[in-house]
């Protein structure tokens, strides 16, 4: 089988490339791709850079150059639920882009013809994901993840997305995976740690458990690697 595993920054990254040693590293489109190979299988894992229009293609080129057969979006997002809280995990059941408007047309807020507001992730990966937390014991939430080109940290944008689109978390990348993987036909999911609350305190929050949140990311979806590996 044939893995990719995105980031959006080297932070998000950095934690999964530590526990795999031994990989091989190739360039295109200014983003760099780490080889991996585990018993006969292969597991490609990037950053993306931040944002929809590089993720979109680091996604594509997983899968239209790397012959990626499932994709796992591994890092950090802005919790809007309350329930959401620094550290926390939570799977993104659909994807949405909050920032796509063309309202002026008459067509519904964050849609685009021919296409879907909402994108739903890979039921099957997201039962890996499920059983992982379960055996561990580890609290895995699953919402909506809206996505968009702009870091929230403001009470009344925070708000507006979880009112137009019923969001838990907020982030710059999951739905740009999700657009392109639904039109490929490759399941994904998107698995991101809270790392601020996308409020005021947004900035420091985000600088002070980058990298903690990060990581646990990283942890859980090295737990699911474990676990759709020893499956075939
Ligand atoms: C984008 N990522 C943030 C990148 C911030 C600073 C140099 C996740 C994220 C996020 N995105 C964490 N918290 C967020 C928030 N409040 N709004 C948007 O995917 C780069």
């Amino acid at each position: 089988m044939i893995i990719g595993i995105i980031g959006a920054m080297v932070e998000e990254i950095t934690p999964l490339l530590e526990r795999l040693k031994h990989y091989e590293s190739k360039n295109i489109g200014g983003n760099t791709y780490y080889e991996v190979k585990i018993g006969g299988h292969t597991i490609y894992i990037a950053y993306s850079k931040i944002g929809k229009v590089h993720a979109a293609l680091t996604c594509s080129t997983m899968i239209l150059h790397f012959q990626c057969e499932k994709i796992i979006f591994s890092g950090v997002a802005g919790g809007l639920s309350p329930d959401l809280h620094i550290g926390d995990l939570i799977l993104g059941s659909k994807l949405c882009q909050y920032d796509v408007d063309i309202t002026a047309f008459g067509h519904p807020l964050g849609f685009i013809p021919e296409s879907r507001v909402f994108i739903e992730s890979d039921e099957t990966l997201n039962a890996i994901a499920h059983r992982v937390a379960q055996n561990q014991h580890i609290n895995l939430k699953e919402g909506i993840i809206a996505s968009g080109d702009l870091f929230i940290a403001d009470s009344g944008k925070k708000q507006w997305i979880i009112q137009h689109f019923g969001a838990s978390a907020v982030e710059m990348e999951g739905a740009a995976v999700a657009v392109v993987c639904d039109l490929l036909k490759v399941p994904f999911c998107i698995l991101r740690s809270i790392s601020d609350s996308a409020d005021g305190k947004a900035d420091v929050n985000f600088d002070e458990f980058l990298e903690s949140s990060a990581k646990r990311s990283a942890d859980f979806v090295m737990m699911m690697i474990d676990q759709i590996l020893e499956k075939k």
